[in-house]
């Protein structure tokens, strides 16, 4: 089969089935990836682990206390945060874990959106923007998106395989009121995990630049974050403000 084909094979699925992780390819240290949060090159080690290094959580229990409504949510406990003059760094503590769901139950969904007020000004960005239980938010610049996905499909020699699969993508308001990904970022959609994300039986560890989120140096920013195991209610938002350190 070519590989043309087969990635005709593979993507359907994927785009049909969204759910939780990655695959074990990381590659350590984050290099470049033009996907997901953009040319990343940082000091930070994408293992999937917590930085060693990384400051307290700024949120000890993140958005709602459990798995949502359906009870197969992903339900996030700590984040920390932390940045270097290049990237800005999340780690999110879960439970369960990307894995472990994807064991349980095969399907598609979100683990978080995080709406980033790059200036930390509510009279710049977005306007009056509807987020569903929460009400109308305005002065946000940047959305990171979380998508967690199934892929399945056929490799020669190799016979049917499943996987699962994460990203990130970085979004800006438009100017009709909704969102779209950053001119050159964008998370693969084929079915595997950019190298600037990765997952572990901790959490999900994850490095944006901070020339796509626009952040100045040494700016303040402001987060929204939204957990997506029940994102329907007030209670899954936490607002957050994070000072960027000076490396
Ligand atoms: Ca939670
Ligand atoms: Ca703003």
């Amino acid at each position: 089969m070519t590989s043309q084909r087969m990635l005709l094979t593979v993507a359907p699925v994927a785009l049909c089935v969204l759910l939780i992780g990655c695959n074990d390819s990381g590659s350590g240290a984050t290099s470049s990836s033009a996907a997901g949060g953009g040319k990343t090159a940082s000091s930070f080690v994408i293992d999937g682990k917590k930085d060693a290094g990384c400051p307290e959580a700024i949120l000890q229990e993140a958005g709602i206390v459990g798995r949502g409504p359906f009870g197969h949510g992903i339900d996030i406990k700590q984040v920390y945060m932390d940045n270097d003059d290049k990237v800005l760094y999340l780690f999110l503590r879960t439970t369960p874990s990307i894995a472990q769901r994807y064991n349980e139950r095969r399907s598609s969904g979100s683990l978080v959106d995080l709406y980033v007020d790059t200036d930390n000004d509510p009279a710049t960005g977005c306007k009056d923007y509807d987020l569903f239980g929460y009400g109308p938010i305005s002065g946000f610049e940047r959305k990171i998106v979380v998508p967690l996905g199934v892929v399945a499909g056929y490799k020669l020699g190799e016979g049917s395989y499943e996987s699962y699969f994460i990203t990130c993508d970085i979004q800006q308001p438009t100017a009709g009121g909704q969102w779209e990904n950053v001119p050159g970022t964008g998370g693969p959609s084929g079915g595997w995990t950019p190298d600037n994300i990765k997952d572990s039986d901790e959490g999900v560890e994850m490095v944006i630049s901070l020339e796509t989120l626009n952040i100045p140096p040494g700016g303040t920013i402001r987060i929204l974050l939204k957990e997506q195991a029940d994102p329907f209610v007030k209670e899954s938002c936490n607002v957050v403000i994070y000072r960027m350190r000076k490396p």
